[in-house]
C-alpha cells in the first residue's frame, strides 16, 4: 500500500535533491595562482536528509515541522577510498550538539550525499558532552583512524561555561564500522585540540600533532603547534610535547595555531595546512596557513611562507562565529591534485583544489614574515625593483 507523504514533503524533497546534484564550477571571479575556490559550498545544513529532521508521517506530523533541525554542516575530516571521496563532517543539531556523519562523492566538488545514518559512536566517556572535528588518518598500520575532540564539562570549577578539550579517538576499516579507543593524555597539557595522527610511525611510534592549551579557549603558555610520540596507541599517552610550527606576535597566529589536514608526504617534506588565530575588535579571526616540516625529523619546520595562505571572502565571512576559515581535512591524490575542505564561519563546508606541486611551490618560494613593517616594506620593494628591472629589461 502507498505511504501517506505530506505535500510539502515532496517539495521539500525536490529541493533537497536539486541541492545535492546541483554542478559546483570553479569561481572565476577569484585568482591567486596557489589554488581555486569554487562557487557553491559542498555541504551545508541543506545537504541534511529530510529523515534526519521531519517525522515523515503526517499523522504525527501533520504541519510537516523540523522536529531535530539542524543548525550548521561544518568541520570535516576528508579520505579517498577506492576513487571515491568522503568526507566525515561536523553536524551541529539545533541543540548545539555536534556529532559526525559520513557523506560521499563521486568527484569531490560536488555531489556529496550523506549515508542513511550519522556515526553512533561507543559510548565509552560518560562525562563527555560533544564531538567535533575529526581528523582522518589513514595510517600506516593499515587502519583508518579518527582523531576528534571530545569535550566535557570543566566539574572543578564554579562556572557553567568551564569545559575541558581532550582528543578522541576511533578507528575503522571502512567508515562504517568504528571501535572507540581510550581519549589521548598528554601529561603536560590539561586540554587538547586539533590533534592530529601523522600517517607513518616515527622511531617505531604513533606521532600526533597536538596543540597544548592551558585553558578551553585560550592556550595560554601553549606556544603553538606541538608534537608528541606513544608507544600504544590502544593506550594513547605522550609524556613530550615539542613544539613545531610557533605562535608569533604579530602575525596570524599570535592567538593560537592549530594542525589542519593530515601532512602530504613529497620529496621535499611534509607539506602542512593549519590554522592561526588573531584577535581583533570584533573577536577572533581564524585563517588558513601552511608549513613544512622536514622529512628526516617531523618536528623541524622547514618552510614557512609568510601570512595566510587563507582567509574568509565575501559570504563566507559571516556565520555562527564570523570571520573564520578552519580546515581538518584534505585529500591528495596519486596523480598530485589536493582537495583542501575547508569551512567557512562554522556555518558551511567548501572546497579549493591545487596539486602538490603548486602547494609545494608556494610553501618553498613564498618569503618568510619578516615580522616588521619596515622590513616588510623593504621586501616587498625589493619585489617590485626586481620585477620592473624584469618589465623594463
Ligand atoms: O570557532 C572557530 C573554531 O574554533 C576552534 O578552534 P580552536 O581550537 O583553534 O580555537 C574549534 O572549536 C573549531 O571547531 C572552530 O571551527
Amino acid at each position: 500500500m502507498a505511504k501517506a507523504l505530506h505535500p510539502q514533503y515532496l517539495k521539500e524533497q525536490e529541493k533537497y535533491e536539486a541541492i545535492i546534484n546541483r554542478k559546483n564550477e570553479k569561481e572565476d571571479s577569484f585568482y591567486n595562482g596557489i589554488y581555486d575556490r569554487y562557487k557553491y559550498p559542498v555541504l551545508t545544513d541543506k545537504h541534511i536528509p529530510l529523515a534526519w529532521k521531519y517525522d515523515l508521517n503526517p499523522e504525527t506530523n501533520p504541519y510537516f515541522m523540523e522536529r531535530l533541525g539542524v543548525n550548521a554542516v561544518f568541520n570535516s575530516g576528508a579520505i579517498e577510498l577506492n576513487g571515491k571521496f568522503y568526507l566525515v563532517a561536523r553536524v551541529e543539531g539545533n541543540d548545539r550538539k555536534s556529532f559526525f556523519a559520513v557523506a560521499e562523492s563521486d568527484n569531490g566538488i560536488d555531489g556529496f550525499r550523506f549515508w542513511d545514518y550519522p556515526i553512533l559512536l561507543e559510548d565509552t566517556c560518560p562525562e563527555e558532552t560533544n564531538v567535533y572535528d575529526m581528523r582522518l588518518t589513514k595510517h600506516e598500520d593499515g587502519y583508518i583512524y579518527g582523531v576528534f575532540c571530545s569535550e566535557s564539562k570543566d566539574t572543578s570549577v564554579n562556572d557553567l561555561s568551564a569545559a575541558v578539550a581532550a582528543a578522541g579517538i576511533v578507528r575503522t576499516k571502512d567508515l562504517k564500522t568504528w571501535e572507540r579507543l581510550p581519549n589521548l593524555k598528554t601529561l603536560n597539557s590539561p586540554q587538547q585540540r586539533n590533534v592530529v595522527l601523522h600517517p607513518e610511525f616515527v622511531n617505531g611510534k604513533y606521532a600526533f600533532y597536538t596543540r597544548p592549551m592551558d585553558d578551553f579557549i585560550d592556550t595560554g603558555s601553549g606556544g603553538g603547534i606541538g608534537f608528541g610520540l606513544c608507544d600504544d596507541i590502544t593506550n594513547a599517552v605522550i609524556d613530550e610535547e615539542i613544539i613545531t610550527s610557533t605562535r608569533k606576535y604579530h602575525t596570524i597566529t599570535e592567538a593560537k595555531n592549530g594542525a589542519g589536514a593530515v601532512p602530504i608526504k613529497t620529496d621535499k617534506g611534509w607539506l602542512h595546512v593549519a590554522h592561526g588565530v588573531r584577535n581583533t575588535a570584533a573577536g577572533l579571526r581564524y585563517v588558513l596557513y601552511a608549513f613544512a616540516t622536514s622529512l628526516e625529523d617531523p618536528t623541524k619546520v622547514i618552510a614557512e611562507p609568510g601570512g595566510m595562505l587563507m582567509g574568509p571572502k565575501g559570504e563566507e565571512r559571516v556565520g555562527d562565529v564570523s570571520n573564520v576559515v578552519f580546515t581538518n581535512g584534505a585529500i591528495a591524490r596519486d596523480n598530485g591534485e589536493v582537495y583542501i575542505y575547508y569551512a567557512s564561519s562554522d556555518t558551511r563546508l567548501h572546497v579549493a583544489t591545487t596539486t602538490v606541486e603548486k602547494l609545494t611551490d608556494y610553501i618553498f618560494n613564498t618569503p618568510e614574515d619578516p615580522l616588521r613593517s619596515v622590513e616588510c616594506v623593504a621586501q616587498r620593494c625589493d619585489y617590485i625593483r626586481k620585477n620592473l628591472a624584469y618589465l623594463n629589461d
